[in-house]
């Protein structure tokens, strides 16, 4: 097979990044180890900034969005005591779209044959050749053969597990990381949410998070040890958990159900540097991870690939290769700005084993002034609703 660009991954970024080309109507193939129904049945992100929103209806794939997201013009931080509001369209003019990955993956799947967006599901052993030279090529196995595809350019939007980010040599690429002594018990319940709006909560027991995906299905994550699995945690100890940390006034609104997915992801913040190397250019987790407390792995990985379609489109089209040059650098300075964000939501409300009573007083005081401050307010506003690609 012969292509334009190869995309490796048919995650958020793989598939927006191929609906992106063939809008212009380059050639595009996306090659996934998966198949379609195990993609469709990841639950993971579910906060949208305007500019994620924005390319989805740049694409026309935003009208399910549109009947089913809901806009959140506010966001709620709880100390303990009082619940600190954050009016996101005072503060920056701007809010977010509660409208879960899985929905979007499945409208970007759904409509990928209308425009004619090629993707092969269950490839194995994806190999990639030759980044550096003029005419890179994956490998792949499927039907009891290997494949080939041909192309002008390789996008590695495999994950952080994928092969893609392995292709750049080691004297090339440079790696940055940050581990928490801690994960997120999530879970998804068919119970109306407690509260109309995301509460982030910092609790003496640690973090806890009341998000949805409906006004009839609930999302609800606990910090919890990294050593612990999910057999310490049978739904009953959860959900006293998780009232208990919401507080009384949220915590009462809380109803119980069944949990119908049940997982725990570990925080962890990483970023490889550089985002392209020859003709290879990583978008999404596999070139950066953020901790979920901002909200922000989904929306960095749209960012990337709204800035990568608009370089690549201007390479096809007027032979221009002055944005694929500055690819890198620009998505890095939005990927930093983001793992700022993340880290200081993180430090914020979650506890840390070992932090001394400084630390704890730090946090109090920074809260406190986020309940007092519209400037702190703003600061914080402006970065959760999505800075400006
Ligand atoms: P993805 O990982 O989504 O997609 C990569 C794709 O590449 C996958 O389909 C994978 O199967 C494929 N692939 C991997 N190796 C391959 C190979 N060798 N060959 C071919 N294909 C290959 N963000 C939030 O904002 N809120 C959350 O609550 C949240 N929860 C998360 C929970 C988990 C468990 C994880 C892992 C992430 C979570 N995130 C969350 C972040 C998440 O939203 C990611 O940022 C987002 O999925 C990134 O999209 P992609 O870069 O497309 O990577
Ligand atoms: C979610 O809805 O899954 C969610 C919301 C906010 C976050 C992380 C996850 O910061």
């Amino acid at each position: 097979m012969k292509t334009q660009v190869a995309i490796v991954g048919a995650g958020p970024a793989g598939l927006l990044l191929g609906h992106l080309l063939r809008q212009a109507e380059l050639d595009v193939v996306i090659i996934e180890r998966q198949t379609a129904e195990y993609v469709l049945g990841r639950v993971r992100a579910g906060v949208l900034e305007q500019t994620t929103t924005e390319l989805l209806e740049r694409l026309q794939l935003g009208t399910r969005m549109r009947a089913e997201g809901l806009v959140h013009e506010g966001v709620n931080l709880s100390d303990g005591e009082r619940l600190i509001h954050l009016d996101l369209v005072a503060l920056t003019g701007k809010h977010v779209t509660v409208y879960g990955q899985t929905e979007i993956t499945r409208d970007v799947i759904d409509a990928a044959a209308a425009r004619g967006l090629t993707i092969i599901w269950a490839a194995a052993e994806v190999a990639l050749h030759d980044i550096e030279s003029a005419a890179p090529y994956l490998t792949y196995q499927k039907d009891g053969a290997e494949q080939r595809v041909d192309t002008c350019f390789i996008a590695g939007c495999d994950g952080f597990y994928g092969p893609s980010r392995g292709a750049i040599p080691a004297s090339i690429g440079h790696e940055f990381e940050r581990t928490y002594p801690f994960g997120w018990l999530g879970i998804l319940a068919d119970v109306p949410p407690c509260h109309e709006e995301v509460v982030y909560a910092n609790h003496e027991n640690g973090f806890a998070l009341a998000s949805m995906r409906s006004r009839t299905r609930s999302r609800y994550y606990i910090q919890i040890p990294i050593e612990e699995s999910l057999e310490d945690w049978p739904d009953d100890k959860f959900w006293d958990e998780f009232e208990r940390r919401m507080g009384s006034e949220v915590g009462g609104q809380v109803t119980r159900g069944p949990a119908i997915e049940k997982s725990i992801a570990p925080l962890r913040a990483y970023v490889f540097e550089p985002m392209s190397h020859g003709r290879l250019f990583l978008a999404g987790d596999a070139a950066h991870i953020v901790p979920p407390t901002g909200a922000k792995g989904l929306n960095l990985a749209a960012a990337d690939v709204t800035y990568l379609a608009d370089a690549l489109i201007g390479w096809f089209k007027s032979g221009d290769s002055a944005a694929l040059d500055a690819y890198s650098a620009r998505a890095l300075s939005r990927v930093w700005k983001s793992e700022r964000f993340s880290w200081y939501l993180t430090n914020l409300l979650h506890r840390f084993p070992d932090a001394g009573e400084f630390a704890r007083r730090m946090q109090v005081a920074e809260l406190d002034y986020l309940a007092r401050s519209r400037a702190a307010q703003t600061a914080l506003a402006e970065n959760y609703v999505g800075l400006p690609l």
